[in-house]
């Protein structure tokens, strides 16, 4: 059997895989698995490693559904209790919640206290920094009792920073999703060392967003370099084709997904000036698009390819973007080269 080697120097490796190859690759990685997140409409069987699965409903382009699986450079622990489960090593952690929540107004309470709950366990742990949060959730430009979901959840996301006194500037790189129904689903990487949190000189910081967008900003950062291991990784939110905090080309996808590529490259690059030596598009980077009309997926693929030619991961998912205007939104972790 060929050498399983998917981490060379890294110190978190993310891998897509089909639901066909999904038991064999968990097995090859043994307990170096840290998280699996599948993303698709309908559920996949459960897993013959009984590996818990986080599920986000959101078709994905060219199959039924795609798991996205973190590992570890070493092994480590399986963790659960009342709120999450999760599993680390002595670095890193990452952590998977889900919750039900009804109503725009209640997702703000929910997220508060889903949010609460992570800081509690932060806090008390070996994990004090949150470095990356994935957030989805149905509906999620649905407006209910006169305030969207999207700007709902940013309140209660917020209210939970101010009471744990943690600093906007410190806030970690993430993402908001719409799925196509289910619970509210987090999932987070949290680190025993503080990230670097890079912000993009094309645009105004998320947490400081004008009161337009809603009535408070969303707590993340454009991205955050973590430096663990012999190989910095940069994790870079979810990035769409603003500029400033103003929506740009909302008639068109195509410039929209120019505009989005143009901003994570800018991310790079201000990533850069503050120490990341990037290993380069074809072995570095891990990328996930989300495009709101599946009229659109190739063609949004189509560009990423053209760009970027082929990376060392892409997967393509239909979701709701958080701006009604936006059309795309792509997240992608980068890996260093060694220093
Ligand atoms: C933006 O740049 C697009 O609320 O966690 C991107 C990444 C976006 C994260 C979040 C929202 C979030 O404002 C939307």
């Amino acid at each position: 059997m060929r050498e399983f080697n998917i981490h060379q120097n890294k110190t978190v490796a993310l891998k897509y895989i089909a639901p066909e190859a999904i038991d064999a690759y968990l097995a090859q990685c043994g307990d170096r698995v840290m998280c699996v997140v599948g993303f698709g409409s309908s559920r996949c069987a459960a897993l013959k490693s009984g590996f818990p699965v986080l599920w986000v409903d959101t078709p994905v382009s060219g199959c039924d559904a795609v798991y996205e699986v973190w590992t570890s450079d070493k092994p480590v622990t399986r963790y659960s209790d009342e709120l999450m489960t999760g599993a680390g090593n002595e670095d890193l952690f990452f952590g998977c919640l889900s919750a039900r929540f009804v109503s725009a107004v209640d997702l703000s309470e929910t997220a508060l206290r889903i949010y609460s709950g992570i800081f509690d366990f932060l806090q008390r742990g070996s994990y004090p920094n949150l470095l990356r949060v994935w957030n989805y959730f149905p509906d999620i430009n649905a407006v209910e009792g006169g305030i969207e979901r999207y700007r709902s959840f940013s309140v209660g996301r917020h209210e939970a920073f101010v009471r744990y006194n943690r600093k906007v500037e410190d806030s970690p790189s993430a993402c908001a999703l719409g799925s196509h129904g289910g619970p509210l689903v987090i999932y987070f990487l949290a680190s025993r060392f503080p990230g670097v949190q890079i912000e993009n000189p094309r645009q105004t910081s998320a947490y400081h967003y004008p009161k337009q967008y809603g009535p408070r900003s969303p707590t993340f950062s454009r991205a955050t370099l973590a430096f663990q291991g012999d190989a910095p990784t940069l994790f870079i939110s979810g990035t769409a084709s603003i500029l400033g905090h103003d929506t740009v080309h909302p008639e068109s996808v195509i410039l929209q997904t120019r505009e989005t590529l143009a901003n994570i490259r800018a991310v790079i690059d201000q990533a850069g000036k503050q120490g990341f030596k990037f290993a380069g598009f074809g072995t570095g980077m891990a990328l996930k698009a989300y495009v709101r009309h599946t009229e659109h997926l190739n063609v949004v693929r189509d560009i990423i390819r053209a760009e970027w030619g082929g990376l060392h991961e892409l997967v393509v998912l239909q979701a709701d973007i958080c701006r009604t205007d936006l059309l795309l939104e792509v997240e992608a972790v980068c890996w260093g080269s060694a220093s």
